[in-house]
């Protein structure tokens, strides 16, 4: 299997978010990718090649304009206004305040566009988003009638970035991204299948009114787990997309004996669905070790979440989302692609 993998990535480094009334380093770090990287060279997976530069014009094609001119201008905004320590949003548009009017201040803006405090602005981020937003549209283009398959490993991740809101370590939602984009190229139909810890809610609010790119996320029940606001059982579509919206929330602790029937539901409506294509975001924060994660996903159940996946026998690719455990993190989300890559 092929793999589009920038080292601009690293650019995004040193980012603050908010855990537990303190603000700690993120999570989402350069490590992650570089095991990864490392990882698919150690077990030989395929070729590692740079992304091409694309245009914002796929971006545009899920969010909303204002959302996508921002981006690039938090980190000039927030220098012009004095300050080069990491940003942090704090001040959010909720019930009862405007959300239909556009700040003009940095700080406003930052919680304007962000639904949390885990989207954290350094000098090299918006370079970064944007590697990664190449590598999820290079990777894309891999597939076509003779590769069935392709891998972007991409930094940082995306699912929990919505049409006009970032949060959740996601500035771009590179999943959906690249769903719009088969869909524009011809592809009738596309399931996005969400394997990641935590429920993919902006995936989730892109298409929730869509019939033609159906989502379907496996996550921990948003009672007890980040996002907590969205990822319920009876959120199923609506309009249009009724019905092709399919949440999968599973309790803390839940083993892979229980998720993989998950997964076994989910692939046979994906199979029903028959789509075009099938992009998975995969995040691999199910694993047992996760440190901010309670699923019990062992690393030799990696691989059987690819042969799963293979089964279904559809032109697949594969997004890289979560996962924090970072010394077995190449192991882990490599495992899934050559699992997939051996059934
Ligand atoms: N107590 C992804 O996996 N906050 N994002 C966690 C832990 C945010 C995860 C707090 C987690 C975001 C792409
Ligand atoms: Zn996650």
């Amino acid at each position: 299997m092929q793999t589009i993998f920038s080292e601009r990535h690293e650019g995004h480094a040193g980012q603050l978010e908010l855990i537990s009334g303190q603000l700690v380093p993120g999570f989402e770090k350069p490590e992650r990718a570089r095991f990864i990287r490392a990882r698919i060279d150690a077990v030989g997976l395929g070729p590692v090649s740079a992304p091409e530069t694309h245009s914002l014009d796929a971006a545009r094609r899920v969010h909303r304009d204002d959302f996508v001119d921002f981006l690039p201008q938090a980190w000039p905004m927030w220098e012009a206004s004095g300050r080069t320590n990491p940003t942090v949003p704090f001040a959010f548009p909720i019930r009862g305040l405007r959300a239909d009017k556009r700040p003009t201040s940095i700080d406003a803006l930052l919680g304007y566009y962000g639904f949390d405090a885990g989207v954290s602005f350094v000098k090299g981020t918006w370079d970064a988003v944007k590697s990664s937003y190449d590598t999820a549209l290079t990777a894309a283009s891999l597939i076509d009638g003779n590769t069935r398959s392709a891998f972007a490993l991409c930094r940082p991740p995306g699912h929990h970035a919505g049409s006009a809101f970032m949060g959740g370590y996601c500035y771009l939602n590179n999943a959906a991204i690249v769903a719009q984009r088969y869909r524009d190229q011809g592809a009738a139909r596309v399931a996005i299948l969400d394997v990641d810890y935590h429920h993919g809610n902006g995936t989730q609010e892109i298409f929730y009114h869509r019939g033609d790119v159906a989502v379907f996320n496996l996550h921990a029940d948003p009672n007890e787990e980040y996002p907590y606001f969205l990822g319920h059982a009876d959120e199923r579509g609506a309009g249009e997309g009724e019905g092709f919206n399919h949440n999968y929330p599973m309790p803390a602790g839940t083993p892979f004996a229980i998720w993989s029937e998950a997964l076994d539901d989910a692939c046979r409506k994906i199979a029903d669905y028959a789509p075009d294509v099938v992009v998975v975001s995969l995040g691999v924060d199910t694993f047992e070790k996760d440190p901010i994660s309670e699923f019990k996903l062992t690393t030799a159940d990696y691989p059987k979440i690819g042969a799963r996946i293979a089964q279904l026998g559809l032109p697949t690719l594969f997004v890289m989302e979560g996962g924090y455990a970072v010394e077995e993190i190449g192991v882990n989300a490599v495992g899934v692609l050559t699992g997939f890559e051996g059934a």
